[in-house]
This record gives C-alpha cells, sequence and structure tokens, in this order.
C-alpha cells in the first residue's frame, strides 16, 4: 500500500476524521505522523474502545479522576487566570487515594476519541503526588502555583497537533491516565463514549468526592451553588 493510502486507512482506523462535534472539531491533516509512526514500531494497537481492553497499571486506581470539566464554556473561570477560554479553562482533577506519595514522573493523560497515540499531558520528571494530594491539569493558561498537596499544571505536550488542549469533547470523550509504561491507571468516560453523563457548564465530579458516582457538581453535597472545584473538595475544603 502506498504511504499515502496506509496512513488515510489508519486515520480511519483511529477515527480521527469522525471526532468533535463541538468546539474541538479538527482537521485529519493534524493528525500527528510522529505518534503513530512510533506506536506502530512498538506494537501498539489502536484504541478498541473497550473499557477493560488494555492492561493494568500496579497503580491501578490508586490515583483516580475525582473531577472533570470538559465544558470550558462556563461562565466562571476555572485556572484562574483572568480569561474564560473553552480550551484552556477544561480541566481533570486527579488525587492519590493511597497510602504513600507516588512518583507519576512520565505517566501521561490521554483522550482517545481523536488521537490514542498522542499524550494531552506528560508529568515532569520528579513530579511526586502525596497521598490525598491532588494534580489538576487544564488545558492551558496560567493555572495557580502548586502548593504541598495541589499540584496545577497546564496541558504541556510540546507539538503542533496538541493546539486542543486536553480535547476534552463537550458531547462525549473517553479519558485515561496512564502510567510511565503506558499502562492504565484509571479511565473514565463519558456522553456518547458510554459511561457517566456528559454536563454542560459545570464540571463531572465524584459525590461523595473520591468515593462516589459521578454526578453534575452543582448537584453534588456541599457544592452550594459551585460548578467546580478544580484542586478542593466540591464543598471547597482541602484533600
Ligand atoms: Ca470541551
Ligand atoms: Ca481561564
Ligand atoms: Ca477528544
Ligand atoms: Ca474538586
Amino acid at each position: 500500500m502506498k504511504r499515502s493510502g496506509w496512513l488515510l486507512a489508519l486515520a480511519m482506523l483511529l477515527g480521527t476524521g469522525a471526532c468533535g462535534g463541538d468546539d474541538e472539531a479538527v482537521d485529519a491533516g493534524q493528525i500527528d505522523a510522529g505518534a503513530i509512526d512510533a506506536a506502530a514500531v512498538d506494537g501498539t494497537p489502536p484504541d478498541a474502545g473497550e473499557p477493560d481492553a488494555e492492561p493494568l497499571s500496579p497503580y491501578y486506581h490508586q490515583i483516580i479522576f475525582n473531577e472533570v470539566l470538559s465544558d470550558g464554556t462556563t461562565d466562571e473561570d476555572a485556572n484562574g487566570d483572568g480569561t474564560i477560554d473553552a480550551v484552556e479553562d477544561e480541566f481533570v482533577e486527579l488525587v492519590n487515594i493511597s497510602a504513600g506519595t507516588i512518583d507519576i514522573s512520565g505517566w501521561t493523560l490521554v483522550e482517545t476519541d481523536w488521537n490514542v497515540f498522542l499524550p494531552r499531558h506528560t508529568f515532569a520528571p520528579s513530579t511526586q503526588l502525596v497521598a490525598a494530594g491532588a494534580a489538576v491539569v487544564f488545558g492551558g493558561g496560567d493555572p495557580p502555583a502548586s502548593t504541598a498537596t495541589v499540584l496545577y499544571f497546564p496541558s504541556n505536550a510540546q507539538d503542533p497537533g496538541t493546539q486542543y488542549g486536553l480535547d476534552l469533547d463537550n458531547d462525549g470523550d473517553r479519558i485515561m491516565l496512564r502510567d510511565g509504561d503506558g499502562l492504565v491507571v484509571d479511565e473514565l468516560s463519558y456522553g456518547n463514549e458510554g459511561g457517566i453523563s456528559a454536563t454542560d457548564d459545570e464540571s463531572m465530579t465524584r459525590d461523595p468526592d473520591l468515593t462516589g458516582g459521578f454526578t453534575p457538581h452543582t448537584q453534588a453535597s456541599g457544592a452550594a451553588g459551585a460548578i467546580f472545584s478544580p484542586g478542593t473538595r466540591v464543598d471547597g475544603a482541602p484533600f
């Protein structure tokens, strides 16, 4: 098969031409060829879209998704940088629910409806998440400074194809946290990817924090009308 045909076939396999439907509609020409070539070399199969199809990390569910804002077009500024931005204010909030500090250096966040091979964020060397600590990754912008227990990051993939930040589609997506070996630590599907319902104008959060199922943030116990709580519990208390 000619290279152009091979790329087209792979693009179709990845569903890259059919993603979006909201503000993150993309052009198939933005597929990261380097990432695809690397994936082909190491034999990583295209994602089958089945939650349990991938091997699990020894850290499976020791760090979990606790809150996700896929709709960056809310009436508030999630990352606190003074600008409400559909891409930059999206976020995922991860919490270490194990008993000890976990080194998350080289771990990645991946969304799977566009390009499973292209991490939206890779945690830098020497990144340690303490027990009960949170790590919040925003789509971009200028997040708050990290503290001893809450780490804040803008998504950092250094590639033109990552212009959509975390690329959390409003109508549905499947996101994964992978360890340094690429093994699944936690995953979350919402909206048209199955799993929990997608929400507009507010985040999806566990109620109660850490242990409960996901619900729209304003409906979580203690929210008091808050539409999200990146880096804190629903009621604003620290983890
Ligand atoms: Ca979005
Ligand atoms: Ca902002
Ligand atoms: Ca996506
Ligand atoms: Ca929260």
